[in-house]
C-alpha cells in the first residue's frame, strides 16, 4: 500500500479522466496568457487570471486526489505520471478560489506593470521602453547616460513591492497544501532528486567554472578602467552594474567593442551584416527555421507564420519579453518578440524555435510528459543550435562574403564568453535570492539590501549608487514579476556545451569545439530529436544520456570550448587583481 486509506486500482483510469481534464484548462490558460501577452487591457488581464486560477485549481486538486490511489501496481509510466502531477505547477495557489484568483491578479498585474514600464531619458522629452533603455545601455559611453537609463528603468519594480509580497505569501499557501516547505522547495524538486542535492548540484557546477568567471570579470573590470577611469571603476571591487551594455549586466556581449583583444583589427560585425542586407524580422526567424530543418527537422507550420506576434504593435500594449508557445500541445506553436535586427536577437530567435521544435518534438507523448526532461534542457536546445553559428557558418549561408575580416579565434571567444561565462552567477543569482525569499530568510524589509548583496556575491557588480528598500529592483527583471524559475537558465548555459559537444562529434566536426558547427548533419539531428521526442516521460539523466552518453550535468564541455581564451585570459590577468 503506497499511501493511507489508498484504493489498489484505478490509477489508469484517474490518470486518463486527469490529463484530459488539464489539456481542456491548458489550453484556456494559452489562450487567454496569449491574448493578455499581445493586447494587455484591463479585461485581458482578469480573463487571464482567471482561466490560470482555473489551471491551478485543478491541477491542486487532481494532485492531492491522486494520493488516494496506490501506486504499487502501477506501471513505471503511470508511477511516473502520479509524481509529475504534484509537481506540475511553478505556481501553486490556495484551494480558496478567492484566494486563488487573487494570487493569479497579482501575478497578472506584476507582469503587465512591467511591460508598461517606461522612462524618459536624459536629454530627451519623450518616453521609451526597455527596449529602447537598453540600446543606451549597449551605445552610449557617457556614464550619466548609462546610470540614467539603469536608474530610470530600475523605477518599474518601485510600485510591485507590495504585490510581491503578498504573492510570496499566496503562492507559498498553496505550495504547502501541495506539502512543499514553501515555493523554493517546490521549484527544486522538479529535478529527479531530493531538492537538496538539486541544491549541492547546482553548487557543484557553480564551482566548476567559477575560477574562468573571476577571470573574466578581472580582465573586464580592467578594460573598463581604461575607458571610464578610476573614478568610475574600482581597482580590486566591483563592477558598477550600468557599464557592461546590458540592464541587469547578465551578459556583456554588447560592449564587445570596449573589450576587444587589443591586437584584434577589425572585426565581424553581426548586426551590422544584418541591418545592410536590409534583414526583415519573419527572415531572421527562416534563418533559424532553416538551421533546424537542416538537421531534419519538419519545417515550421504554416499557422507559425500567420499567428506569431514578430514586433511590436504600435497600437497597444504588449508583453515584449521574448517567449515560445504551444497553444495547443499539438502543432500551433508560435513566438512572441519585439524583434529587432541584431545579433543578440539573431541568437534569441534560435533560443525561441528551439523551444518550438522541442514542444512539436513531444507532442505525440500522453498530456503530462509534454515537458522537456527538466527545464534547463527546454532553455538549452535553441542555444545548442546557436553555438553552431560560426563564421564558416555564416559564410555558408550568405551573411558574410570571402574575404570578410573575422575576429580571430580569442576574439570569437571572447565574445562569446561576454555572452555565456558572464551570465553564468546572474543565472544562480536570480534563484538564489528567491529561494531565500519563499523560505522566510529573507523578509520584505529587506528584499533589495539582500537582492544586491547575492548580485555583489555571485557576479561582482554593484548599483550605480547605493539602493534603499524603497526600491524594488527585483522587479525589474521580468521573471521575478512573472514568476519564472530561472535556475533553469543557468542549467542551460552549462548543458548547452555539453550538448554542443555530444552532437559536434555525431557530426563528425574535427577541430576545435568553438569551430564547430552541425549544420545540415543528420546525424547531430537524428540524435538530438531522440531526446526532444522523450519530453519528460524519462527522468532526465535518461534524456541526457541519449543525447552525451552521460548522465551528470557536467561544465567540461564548457570549460573544453573556451580553453583557449582561459589561457589568454591568465596572461592578460597577470599582475592585476582578481576578485571583488
Ligand atoms: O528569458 C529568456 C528567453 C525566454 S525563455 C528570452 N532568457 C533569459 C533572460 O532573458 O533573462 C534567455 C536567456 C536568459
Ligand atoms: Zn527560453
Amino acid at each position: 500500500m503506497g499511501v493511507s486509506g489508498g484504493v489498489s486500482s484505478g490509477i489508469g483510469a484517474f490518470l486518463h479522466r486527469a490529463e484530459s481534464r488539464l489539456l481542456d484548462l491548458s489550453i484556456e490558460a494559452q489562450q487567454a496568457d496569449w491574448v493578455y501577452a499581445t493586447h494587455i487591457t484591463l479585461d485581458s488581464e482578469a480573463v487571464a487570471a482567471k482561466a490560470n486560477s482555473r489551471l491551478i485549481g485543478a491541477t491542486v486538486e487532481l494532485a492531492k486526489e491522486s494520493t488516494r490511489y496506490t501506486t504499487d501496481r502501477a506501471s513505471p509510466e503511470e508511477a511516473r505520471k502520479t509524481k509529475l502531477l504534484r509537481l506540475a505547477l511553478s505556481l501553486a495557489a490556495p484551494s480558496n478560489v478567492t484566494e486563488s484568483q487573487e494570487l493569479t491578479a497579482l501575478v497578472a498585474a506584476m507582469q503587465g506593470a512591467y511591460a508598461k514600464g517606461r522612462h524618459v531619458p536624459l536629454g530627451s522629452s519623450e518616453p521609451v521602453d526597455l527596449q529602447a533603455l537598453s540600446r543606451i545601455l549597449t551605445e552610449s559611453r557617457d556614464p550619466a547616460a548609462l546610470e540614467d537609463a539603469w536608474t530610470g528603468w530600475h523605477r518599474v519594480g518601485h510600485g510591485m513591492r507590495a504585490d510581491f509580497t503578498r504573492y510570496v505569501d499566496l503562492a507559498n499557501r498553496g505550495a504547502r497544501e501541495l506539502g512543499f516547505e514553501d515555493t523554493g522547495v517546490m521549484w527544486r524538486s522538479k529535478y529527479d532528486m531530493p531538492p537538496e542535492q538539486f541544491a549541492q548540484e547546482v553548487d557543484r557546477l557553480w564551482q566548476q567554472v567559477e575560477p574562468f568567471y573571476r577571470s573574466l570579470h578581472a580582465y573586464v573590470r580592467r578594460r573598463l578602467r581604461g575607458t571610464y577611469g578610476d573614478a568610475q571603476v574600482p581597482v580590486a571591487g566591483p563592477i558598477p552594474a550600468h557599464l557592461l551594455g546590458n540592464m541587469w549586466s547578465q551578459s556583456w556581449e554588447g560592449i564587445y567593442p570596449l573589450l576587444a583583444p587589443p591586437q584584434e583589427g577589425a572585426h565581424f560585425d553581426l548586426t551590422k551584416a544584418l541591418v545592410s542586407r536590409g534583414t526583415t524580422p519573419e527572415q531572421l526567424v527562416r534563418y533559424a527555421e532553416r538551421f533546424f530543418v537542416s538537421l531534419g527537422l519538419e519545417p515550421l507550420p504554416a499557422s507559425f507564420w500567420e499567428r506569431s506576434m514578430l514586433t511590436r504593435p504600435r497600437d497597444r500594449e504588449v508583453v515584449c519579453h521574448a517567449s515560445a508557445w504551444d497553444l495547443d500541445y499539438a502543432d500551433d506553436i508560435r513566438i512572441k518578440m519585439c524583434i529587432e535586427i541584431t545579433g543578440e536577437d539573431f541568437q534569441t530567435v534560435h533560443h525561441e524555435l528551439g523551444h518550438n521544435f522541442y514542444q512539436r518534438a513531444y507532442a505525440r507523448q500522453p498530456f503530462l510528459f509534454r515537458e522537456s526532461a527538466h527545464d534547463g534542457f527546454h532553455e538549452a536546445v535553441g542555444d545548442t543550435i546557436a553555438l553552431s553559428v560560426t563564421p564558416e557558418y555564416l559564410l555558408r549561408i550568405g551573411l558574410s562574403e570571402p574575404g570578410t575580416p573575422e575576429a580571430d579565434d580569442t576574439g570569437l571567444l571572447l565574445h562569446r564568453a561576454l555572452e555565456k561565462v558572464a551570465f553564468l552567477p546572474f543565472g544562480l543569482a536570480v534563484d538564489r535570492w528567491r529561494w531565500k525569499v519563499f523560505s522566510g530568510a529573507i523578509g520584505p524589509a529587506d528584499y533589495n539590501r539582500t537582492w544586491w548583496e547575492v548580485r555583489t556575491q555571485y557576479q561582482g557588480v554593484a548599483p550605480p549608487a547605493p539602493r534603499g528598500e524603497e526600491e524594488f529592483d527585483p522587479g525589474a527583471k521580468y521573471h521575478v514579476p512573472a514568476n519564472v524559475p530561472y535556475m533553469r537558465y543557468f542549467l542551460a548555459d552549462i548543458l548547452q556545451f555539453q550538448f554542443h559537444r555530444a552532437l559536434a562529434k555525431d557530426a563528425g566536426a574535427g577541430g576545435p569545439l568553438h569551430r564547430a558547427s552541425i549544420f545540415e548533419s543528420r546525424e547531430a539531428g537524428h540524435r538530438l530529436l531522440a531526446m526532444l521526442e522523450l519530453g519528460q516521460s524519462r527522468e532526465w539523466p535518461d534524456a541526457l544520456e541519449v543525447l552525451t552518453g552521460e548522465r551528470r550535468m557536467d561544465a567540461a564541455g564548457l570549460l573544453e570550448y573556451f580553453a583557449p581564451l582561459r589561457r589568454w585570459l591568465d596572461e592578460q590577468n597577470e599582475g592585476h587583481p582578481i576578485g571583488w
